[in-house]
């Protein structure tokens, strides 16, 4: 498990206790919050995480978000009891599509295209629906010990809500689908070798290898980190026309929107006064 979170301050959330923010540097971690139940997302967790991702896409005190879990799990996935069964017992349909809606709401409307950048956490269980968030994150660093599963199959159900649309954004169609009908447990290392998650690390250099790469992202020019995300992925679902005419865009976009005027800067650092070669280090707005 990985070490506590140095906390410089501490977000109040006002409706309850499902979600804790915690701020470090530009870094909002964020985390699923019911250890007892392994981070399985009910419906007021749901709810919750709308309100969060609402409240931090606004704070400045956020620049790049780290999403995790607390205790031994990333999330169990969705709440078996709450968000399947009560809702099943309920015969209420329009108690169905509100708590669905939540669901689909933060796990990938909102966080797929966020404005800054995500980076997913694993730190331990992550079953069925947390897929969802996992893919909806920018980047991911695993625990190479953490489990992952795509257990519907073993419970009764094909995966829903669009964890399949995700698995196919991610790994190829011979490990979705191996894992998916088979519902065989797979490991961090697994993950990161079939690229659904982009490194997987040792426990004790989990949270210091996420704070690392949450650091530089935060580090960046927010307008052109959101310009080249955004653009990223809307672009992969267009036709090559529409991609160049949209990335042209949003490239003007954000020369438009830049009040730190990166391009100019950069472009004066490298042709005027070599003090700076692009290739060979990272963009920072300090
Ligand atoms: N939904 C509801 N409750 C859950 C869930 C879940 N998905 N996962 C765990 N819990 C609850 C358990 O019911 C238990 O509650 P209790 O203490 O009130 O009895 C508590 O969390 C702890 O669970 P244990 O099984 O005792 O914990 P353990 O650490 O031994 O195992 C594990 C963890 C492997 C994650 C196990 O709980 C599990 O298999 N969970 C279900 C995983 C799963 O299949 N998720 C996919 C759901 S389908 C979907 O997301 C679409
Ligand atoms: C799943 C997830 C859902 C759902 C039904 O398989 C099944 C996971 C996130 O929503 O509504």
């Amino acid at each position: 498990m990985a070490a506590p979170i140095s906390t410089r301050e501490t977000a109040e959330v006002p409706w309850g206790n499902t979600v804790l923010v915690e701020f470090d540097e530009g870094i909002a971690w964020v985390t699923l919050n019911r250890p007892d139940k392994r981070n399985a997302m009910n419906p007021t967790l749901n709810d919750e995480m709308v309100a969060t991702l609402d409240a931090l896409e606004a704070d400045p005190r956020c620049r790049a978000l780290v999403l995790t879990g607390a205790g031994d799990a990333f999330s169990a996935g969705m709440d078996l009891k709450e968000y399947f069964r009560e809702v099943d017992e309920s015969g209420d349909p329009a108690l169905q599509s509100r708590v669905r809606r939540a669901s689909a709401e933060w796990q990938w409307k909102r966080l797929a295209n966020w404005s800054k950048p995500t980076v997913a956490m694993v730190n331990g269980w992550c079953f069925g629906g947390a897929f969802t968030p996992l893919v909806a994150c920018d980047l991911a660093i695993s625990d190479e010990a953490a489990q992952y599963g795509l257990s519907e199959i073993n419970w009764g159900i094909p995966p829903g809500g669009v964890v399949s649309r995700a698995l196919a954004a991610t790994v190829s169609q011979r490990d979705a689908l191996y894992f998916i009908m088979t519902g065989e447990p797979f490991d961090g290392r697994r993950a990161a070798e079939m690229r659904l998650v982009n490194e997987a690390v040792p426990a004790e250099r989990l949270r210091e290898r996420t704070r690392e790469l949450a650091l530089k992202l935060a580090s960046m020019n927010p307008v052109v980190m959101r310009a080249a995300k955004v653009g990223y992925k809307l672009a992969q679902e267009m036709p090559w026309e529409q991609a160049e005419d949209y990335l042209y865009a949003k490239l003007e976009q954000s020369q438009f929107l830049d009040a730190e005027r990166g391009r100019q800067k950069g472009m004066t650092q490298f042709l005027d006064d070599k003090t700076y070669r692009p290739g060979l280090s990272a963009y920072s707005d300090e």
